[in-house]
């Protein structure tokens, strides 16, 4: 079997996303997820430019010795733009093998581990009591596991917050636009949150929290301090993770679980991290760490220094991304859990999967390779739309992370 041809497909039903569609002699093809939030243009120069034309005449059965091709074939190593573009071909690939073999991809995988995938959904509201009110409409929906994320008093506008009356989204159309963020209000608000919520909700539910890089170490050890009381499933990317020995100082003062890594591509982004036990959870999603052959590697490593997965599962990761997660997330033994911001419905005019979700959980389904497609008519419907994610400022006018 070879590779004859290797399309790009831009689209944006709601939201843009990058597609590469892999097509064989012999008639099979797989799909693979290129979307790189704010930077799609970029992946999808390098895929078109630099990556379809060597992939032409390659046996896909390959996958490993592609993957490997296109790493250290470029010379050029790592990033997000490079470890998008191999992520998607990598994602294709094990999508034909599973439609070849006639298996769902979990079962090359090494099966199934477990019988379903806990998720987890985004609560966020206004204010406190608005966010109390989302966290338990979403435990209503059956979710065992919600990430509760609220307005601050004296913040007009904080990640993870919806402006309107529409889903939260982090990309928006345009330019970028510019937030403003305090720290101190911010650490003097969130623990009233949390407590709140076990005080409506008891024991039982599992709460998350993602800080979105906007800790110093310290600052983060003292969150995670006093968060201890109302013991969260983990703070996420409390601390930019670029000097991963920061992440010492906080697991020195805290037992809050800590989660880290959906910027990050390679293992080499989180060896430290692993490796000294400094984190719980790795959360590089297979779009952004190189697809599932470069994230078993990470998973298989993980696993060593008893670190979980949980893996990033946002708006901007397409359909195809998500149905990868699922059946990774079924396979390794080290799965904790897996993030789940559903799309919107006009998505579905373009994409069809076969996953499911049903009272906290959610299955990859039964059909041969990854179990996803997109109707490429449809998809033309769609232009991209440039849209970009917000650029952060203290109040003082500092750029800060967003
Ligand atoms: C999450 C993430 C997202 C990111 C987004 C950026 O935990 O879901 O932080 O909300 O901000 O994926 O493109
Ligand atoms: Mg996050």
């Amino acid at each position: 079997m070879k590779i004859t041809e290797a399309r790009v497909i831009v689209t944006s039903p709601g939201r843009n996303f990058v597609t590469l569609k892999l097509i064989t002699d012999e008639g099979v093809y797989g799909i693979g997820d290129a979307t790189l939030n704010g930077r799609e243009k970029a992946v999808v120069a390098y895929l078109e430019d630099h990556v379809c034309p060597c992939l032409i005449g390659k046996d896909p059965a390959n996958i490993e010795d592609i993957w490997q091709y296109l790493y250290k074939g470029a010379y050029w190593r790592r990033g997000p733009v490079t470890m998008s573009a191999i992520a998607a071909v990598d994602m294709a690939l094990w999508d034909i093998k599973g439609k070849v073999l006639n298996t769902p991809v979990y079962n090359l995988l090494g099966g199934k581990s477990r019988e379903k995938i806990m998720v987890y959904a985004h609560a966020n509201g206004k204010d406190l009591e608005h966010t109390v009110d989302e966290v338990g409409r979403h435990l209503e929906m059956g979710y065992k596991a919600v990430r509760a994320q609220s307005g601050i008093p004296g913040i007009a506008a904080t990640y993870g917050v919806a402006k309107g009356k529409e889903e939260y989204e982090p990309a928006e159309k345009g330019l970028p636009k510019e937030t403003f963020w305090s720290t101190e209000k911010y650490l003097n608000f969130l623990p009233s949150l949390f407590k709140r919520l076990r005080d409506e909700y008891g024991d039982d539910p599992n709460l998350l929290h993602d800080c979105h890089h906007r800790l110093t170490p310290i600052e983060a050890a003292r969150l995670g301090k006093d968060l201890e009381p109302y013991h969260l499933f983990w703070i996420e990317d409390a601390v930019t993770a670029e000097l991963q020995e920061g992440f010492r100082v906080v697991r020195q003062h805290t037992t809050t679980p800590l989660a880290v890594g959906e910027v990050f591509n390679t293992i080499w982004d989180a060896q430290t991290l692993i490796s000294e036990q400094l984190i719980d959870y790795i959360r590089t999603s297979l779009a952004r760490g190189g697809g599932i052959s470069h994230m078993k590697k990470v998973a298989n490593f993980a696993e060593l220094y008893h670190v979980r997965t949980g893996f990033h599962g946002a708006t901007d990761l397409s359909p195809v991304t998500m149905a990868a997660a699922l059946h990774f997330d079924l396979s390794v033994n080290n799965f904790g859990i897996q993030e789940h911001m559903p799309h919107q419905e006009i998505l579905n005019e373009v994409f069809s999967y076969n996953y499911t979700f049903e009272d906290g959980f959610m299955y990859p389904g039964d059909a041969p390779g990854l179990g996803v497609d997109i109707d490429e008519e449809a998809a033309s419907k769609f232009p991209y739309d440039p849209a970009y994610l917000p650029v952060n400022r203290k109040e003082d006018g500092t750029l800060f992370n967003w």
